[in-house]
């Protein structure tokens, strides 16, 4: 079946993009292959005089090149061919001999992107699907096919970096602002309005463009080689301070940009693509590039087979927090369900709406949806002191105090109030959900939901059902989570799930080297190195010492003396000393801002600060954890490695480039990880004693993904 077809509007050709049962469009060598057949043809053709590429995919313009295909590049030169074969493909389309409009609906990413910057005219609709941009240093790589070298000319070098750094995509307002787009329009005149803009091209010809972005400020800055020179330089400077020197795409994609502008197209094109071929056979890019098809195969997941989801209209929230505002924000600004809110008081109440609301406005304010959008995602939220509006929920979330009795409270009284149907999803991140169900009249409808702080922007939720949890609330809570737009993990009931489980080792023993006189910034400093966004003594300000003493305990109360906490979070609490929430942490704090290390914590402790071997540091953090997700692995935490890793990447910011922790394992060998993890115990004691699964799995030369 072919991959492109050719649709006549008179003299105007449409040419649509649409690949046969796959659910995206891609460059993939077949479609390169059939694409350079077509054109002549169309270029030949006296009775076109425009063509316009359109997809025939429902959301989707073009996802950018087959990722398929970068699994069989074995080196730098092949993949650098890719590149230059990307780079000949589109340079047809920018030289063909006639307007080339591209009609953009849906997303339109990487080489989809890169497409679209070669032609004469691009439009795009206003719909939230519809999204331009380029992900490639997501993946560990650079834009190939031109893009690199195309985008920084068109909407000038500052505008360029900021999207492609940070693998961003714009919708359609944003990309006409920038100058990504020239027209916008409603997805239900996209082929009128790209047929009449083809006609005007063929008329009179590409309009000339006033150059970009306008103004002084961009005159120097993008227009001159001092400028560029300059803000290059701050964007090395800003990378390297993001990525701590641990991916190499961003850098070299400065590089590009800048001997593009400065040295010429094609000198652009030429270091692109041996950028481009350097960095696609990098493990960092393998890494992530696995991450991308892991991350796909999981939404994939079916958790409950044959059992079929509730669909949620009506959300409930018990407890309208910072956690209970934050579920029902989210939930509301995907637009399709409507959030409930209860606390006790109307001042709670009223608290929580505004910040669920905020959620709302931030994203107007960073114009990802409209003012009219916004004002209909506002009124889908609504708040009550009782459980009036309850019963017709589907799902109702607890996001109450962490206590026991407090969450079997709230569930005796949802009971009540609820329909028989209504699922009750409790918030814990550490309790047991058996524990929070013990007294369930109906144990099937009970369930945990675990999202992360601040739900808005952390992309993981972990879902816990229990043994008596029926199959078709495994089915709902999970299918809500990810139309919530979250990466869903189903763990099992064990205390601290899958992320708290691994994360309260680590930050524990990194609190032990503290009380050894280890400098909290050297520390966090060490661990960012390694590559964790934010360093463990920050996180527990971050996170707040009450909630850090809360997990903990449930740990200690769970897996006895291999877990007990550092000393130090209980001399912190003393000093009333909670973290960032009352200013008073590891670090001084100025109106909310983190300002540097509050050195009298050392004098609290008794201790004299003193830098340690950086090794140490970065061996002792993470071996806690790598043991301990090991051990949760053999209990069956988390249903495979690819889970674990997933879980850990989106729920700690465990660095991608590394795979995860269970990957890392493999990498580094189990034989090797259970060798370290004995000489820790031998040096600072039992709790490294390697898990019994792990010494199991190392002695029969197995691994946690297959060979
Ligand atoms: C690039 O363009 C390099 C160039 O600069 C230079 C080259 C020389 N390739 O996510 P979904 C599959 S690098 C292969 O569930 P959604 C995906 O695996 C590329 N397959 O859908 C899945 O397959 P399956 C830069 C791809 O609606 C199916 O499509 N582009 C690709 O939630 C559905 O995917 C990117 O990084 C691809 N490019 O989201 C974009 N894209 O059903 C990556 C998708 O068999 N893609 N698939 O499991 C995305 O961000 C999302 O998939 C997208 C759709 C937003 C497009």
């Amino acid at each position: 079946m072919p991959i492109f077809r050719i649709e006549r509007d008179g003299d105007v050709a449409f040419l649509v993009f649409d690949t046969p049962n796959a659910p995206v469009n891609t460059l993939s060598r077949a479609a390169r292959e059939e694409f350079a057949q077509v054109l002549p043809t169309l270029a030949d053709d006296a009775s076109v005089t425009a063509v316009v590429l359109i997809s025939g995919k429902a959301d989707n313009f073009i996802a950018g090149a087959d990722i398929e295909e970068f699994g069989s590049l074995r080196t730098a030169e092949e993949a650098g061919a890719l590149s230059r074969s990307g780079q000949e493909f589109l340079r047809w389309v920018e030289e063909f001999p006639k307007p080339f409009v591209v009609a953009i609906h849906g997303s339109c990413l990487g080489g989809g992107c890169e497409t679209a910057l070669c032609a004469t005219w691009r439009i795009a609709t206003d719909h939230p699907k519809t999204v331009i941009g380029l992900p490639e240093t997501m993946l560990g790589v650079l834009p190939g096919a031109g893009g690199s070298v195309r985008l920084p000319r068109l909407i000038g070098l500052r505008a360029a970096l900021d999207i492609i750094l940070a693998g961003k995509s714009e919708r359609a307002a944003k990309a006409l602002k920038l100058g990504l787009i020239d027209e916008m329009v409603h997805p239900a005149i996209l082929r009128q309005a790209a047929a009449a803009a083809a006609r005007r091209l063929v008329k009179e010809g590409k309009p000339s463009r006033a150059p970009n972005p306008p103004g002084l400020v961009a005159a120097i800055l993008d227009r001159t080689t001092l400028g560029r020179k300059l803000v290059a330089s701050m964007a090395r400077k800003q990378v390297l301070k993001k990525t701590q020197g641990n991916y190499p795409a961003q850098l070299r994609a400065i590089e590009v940009a800048l001997i593009g502008l400065d040295q010429g197209r094609e000198a652009g094109f030429a270091a692109e693509s041996k950028a481009f071929g350097e960095l696609a056979v990098t493990d960092v890019s393998r890494k992530l590039v696995g991450l991308f098809f892991a991350d796909t195969a999981m939404k994939k997941d079916d958790p409950a087979p044959g059992a079929k989801a509730a669909e949620v209209r009506r959300l409930g929230v018990i407890g309208a927090g910072f956690m209970g505002a934050g579920i029902a924000g989210t939930a509301v600004t995907q637009g399709w369900v409507e959030a409930r809110m209860k606390d006790a008081d109307l001042k709670s109440v009223g608290r929580g709406i505004k910040a669920a609301t905020g959620i709302v406005d931030g994203r107007l304010k960073r114009k990802r949806i409209t003012r009219s959008e916004a004002t209909r995602l506002t009124a889908l939220v609504s708040g009550t002191v009782d459980y009036s509006g309850f019963k017709s929920c589907e799902l109702v979330i607890e996001a109450v105090f962490e206590d026991l009795d407090v969450k079997r409270k709230v569930l005796r009284e949802l009971e009540q109030a609820a329909g028989p149907h209504t699922i009750f999803a409790t918030n814990t991140s550490t309790i047991p959900i058996t524990q929070i169900g013990a007294e369930a009249a109906r144990p099937g409808n009970v369930i945990g939901m675990h999202f992360f702080s601040p739900v808005e922007k952390m992309p993981l939720l972990e879902v816990i059902p229990t043994d008596r949890t029926s199959p078709e609330t495994i089915a709902s809570a999970v299918a809500f989570g990810r139309r919530m737009g979250k990466k869903v993990v189903v763990c099992k009931d064990r205390p601290g799930f899958w992320v708290n489980r691994i994360l309260l080792p680590y930050l524990s023993e990194a609190g032990r080297m503290v009380g050894e006189g280890t400098p909290i910034d050297q520390l966090d400093r060490v661990m960012l190195k390694v590559g964790f966004p934010v360093g463990p003594m920050a996180l527990m300000d971050e996170v707040g010492l009450v909630v850090g003493q809360k997990a903990a305990k449930v740990m200690h109360e769970a897996f006895g003396a291999r877990l007990e906490p550092s000393p130090l979070l209980a001399s912190m609490l003393a000093d009333q000393r909670q973290g960032r929430k009352n200013g008073r942490g590891f670090y001084h704090y100025h109106e909310g801002h983190k300002t540097g290390v509050d050195d009298s914590v050392y004098d609290l402790l008794g201790v004299r600060p003193a830098p340690r071997d950086p090794k140490e540091i970065e061996q002792r953090c993470l071996y806690a954890m790598l043991n301990e997700a090991a051990m949760a692995y053999g209990e069956g935490v988390v249903k495979n490695a690819r889970d674990g890793d997933l879980a850990s990447i989106f729920g700690i910011g465990f660095p991608p480039f590394r795979g995860g922790p269970l990957r890392l394992m493999d990498d580094l060998g189990l034989a090797n990880v259970v060798q370290t993890l004995e000489q820790l115990a031998a040096k600072h004691g039992p709790r490294f004693t390697p898990a019994e699964s792990l010494v199991r799995m190392a002695k029969e030369g197995k691994s946690f993904y297959p060979a």
